[in-house]
């Protein structure tokens, strides 16, 4: 495995591969295997574009033979972010063929993510859009290279300035070694708790499982058409079972660029979707509009809704609005997903996040001393399986804390689990804000904060919202004169935070509450929050 990752014991690894989990494929030869079995089939729609499996494969293979042309080698780093367009699919493919390890980032991330994780990777080259959602990441680009020396080829899609435009990057197609499948294939990001975003290893055998598990329990067939609304670079359309699930079954995936309403129904009607994947906002957001659209929702069979709880009574209103099943996903790109299924009694679709994909994902419900709870009893969920990560990577420190010491991951989330195995999360107790499914690390917030020379603290807590769920209030201790909201905002945008970690309510006290022993008490800030902060001061 590649250096500063943790790979499973060797003990639990066998056991993977006896059951028939891990199977030794990768992502390269998957696309290729898929060009073999559904050659003229359309793969991939994208804006005008309509790529069949063969022509995914033939241009994943030019892109790879261009890409080592430029002199990127097998496990080198190259961070991806591009929005749904057809060239995400292809750079995934063409990386995987060449054995380069893409780190999918997100169309929102800004400077601060991606100098980060530019510098932590140690990437060779940065693959973007020219222009996406109103944001110029050619500019954003120009800060990279220069913060990351190391970052030799910036390669974009459409107009590329002064870079490399990607669709000359293109070599006659060759035979390259194929990967091994227990290394790395793909670095996720996670929402994380840390000052800094966390790099999640992910391993063709391990991943792969995830996809393959994942289309099975949602039934995809050569039929099925799967709309990417939500950023692909996710975890969760990505491999829940995702634009990865839909090609594995040889079915098709559709990206929308937006999310909106009226970007995806429009693609809905014309391409007959079948299955999409949303976070909860977005799922009421989309049961108000399809009240009055004049399109026709109908081929729509199930809608997918993950990311943060949603909320029983928006899921009782999705068959209504939307005519098609509601399946609940509980994941993380940590690793560990859970689906309702088909079949299964009403209920647990209405009330639970599913249960586990796989028989051998291991669970835990633990209290604050890390012992069991009582069965039904809420407690934070443990887990460790044959598709979740045992570590981050080049995050010893973290790892201590991140991971119990016989490998299981703390998530941070609050679950009871019905003797069914279904998983209710109750709640979190992680220092993380999840907005609408958008997690912002507390912690990566405050640091920011506290470079303001006007800030002498800042903690930043989750306040909740009718739409979102939670949104973000960053409180803050003034130096001196109180700095304004705006201000502080502007401050957090020039230091190139993404935009949704940018707080939406900001407050000014002159003393934070504390706990016993003298740390912010986040939970009374929290609860004088809800009381219009009267309380301590
Ligand atoms: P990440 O580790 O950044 O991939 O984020 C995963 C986290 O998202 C989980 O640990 C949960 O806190 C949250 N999450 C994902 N899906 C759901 C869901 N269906 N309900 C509640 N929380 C969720
Ligand atoms: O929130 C997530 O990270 C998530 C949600 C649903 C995820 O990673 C997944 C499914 O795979």
């Amino acid at each position: 495995m590649l250096p500063h990752c943790t790979p499973w014991p060797a003990e639990a690894a066998a056991r993977y591969r006896d059951a028939g989990y891990w199977r030794g494929e990768t992502f390269g030869a998957l696309l290729a295997r898929l060009a073999a079995e559904h050659a003229a089939s359309v793969a991939v729609v994208a804006g005008p574009s309509r790529l069949t499996y063969r022509q995914l494969d033939d241009r994943a293979s030019r892109l790879a033979a261009g890409l080592a042309e430029l002199g990127v080698r097998p496990r080198d780093r190259v961070i991806v972010q591009l929005p749904n367009i057809p060239e995400f699919l292809e750079t995934a493919f063409a990386l995987f063929r060449l054995g380069a390890i893409p780190v999918f980032t997100l169309p929102a991330h800004r400077s601060s993510e991606i100098v980060h994780l530019a510098r932590h990777a140690e990437a060779v080259a940065y693959v973007i859009a020219d222009e996406h959602d109103g944001f110029d990441y050619r500019v954003l680009a120009r800060q990279v290279r220069k913060e990351v020396p190391g970052v030799r080829h910036v390669l974009v899609a459409g107009d590329a300035q002064e870079f490399t435009p990607l669709d000359t990057v293109s070599g006659p197609g060759r035979a390259f070694t194929d990967s091994d499948p227990s290394d790395v294939a793909l670095f996720q990001l996670s929402g994380g708790t840390t000052g800094t975003p966390k790099m999640i290893p992910r391993t063709h055998d391990d991943y792969l499982y995830s996809v393959r598990a994942s289309a099975e329990i949602c039934g995809l067939t050569p039929d099925s058409v799967y709309l990417a609304a939500l950023p692909a670079a996710h975890n969760f359309p990505m491999s829940s079972p995702g634009v990865f699930g839909a090609l594995h079954a040889g079915g098709r995936v559709v990206m929308a660029p937006q999310p909106t309403p009226s970007v995806a129904f429009p693609l809905i009607e014309a391409e007959r979707v079948t299955l999409t994947g949303l976070v909860p906002p977005l799922a009421l957001l989309w049961m108000e509009t399809a009240r009055t659209t004049r399109h026709d929702l109908s081929s729509l069979r199930t809608l997918q809704v993950g990311g943060a709880r949603l909320s029983n009574a928006a899921a009782a209103r999705v068959r209504g609005a939307l005519g098609c099943d509601l399946q609940q996903v509980y994941g993380m790109a940590e690793g560990l997903v859970c689906y309702t299924r088909a079949g299964e009694p009403e209920e647990f679709h209405l009330t639970t996040q599913g249960r586990p994909i796989s028989p051998d994902d291991e669970i835990r419900v633990v209290d604050a001393t890390g012992a069991d709870v009582p069965p039904g009893e809420p407690g934070e969920l443990l887990t460790r399986g044959p598709y979740t990560i045992r570590g981050y990577y080049r995050a010893d420190r973290h790892n201590a804390v991140a991971f119990t010491p016989d490998g299981f991951y703390r998530t941070g989330d609050i679950v009871s689990r019905l003797p069914s195995g279904h998983i209710v999360v109750e709640g979190r107790e992680k220092d993380q804000i999840n907005r609408g499914g958008e997690k912002v690390a507390a912690e990566e917030v405050e640091n920011h904060l506290l470079a303001h020379p006007a800030v002498r603290d800042a903690a930043v807590v989750a306040v909740p919202d009718r739409f979102l769920g939670e949104r973000t209030c960053a409180v803050v201790v003034p130096r001196g004169d109180a700095p304004d909201a705006a201000d502080l905002r502007a401050f957090l945008r020039d230091r190139g935070l993404a935009p949704y970690k940018i707080p939406d309510r900001v407050e000014i006290v002159s003393e934070f509450p504390v706990t016993g022993v003298g740390k912010i008490s986040k939970r009374e800030l929290r609860r004088a929050l809800a009381a219009g902060l009267a309380a301590p001061r």
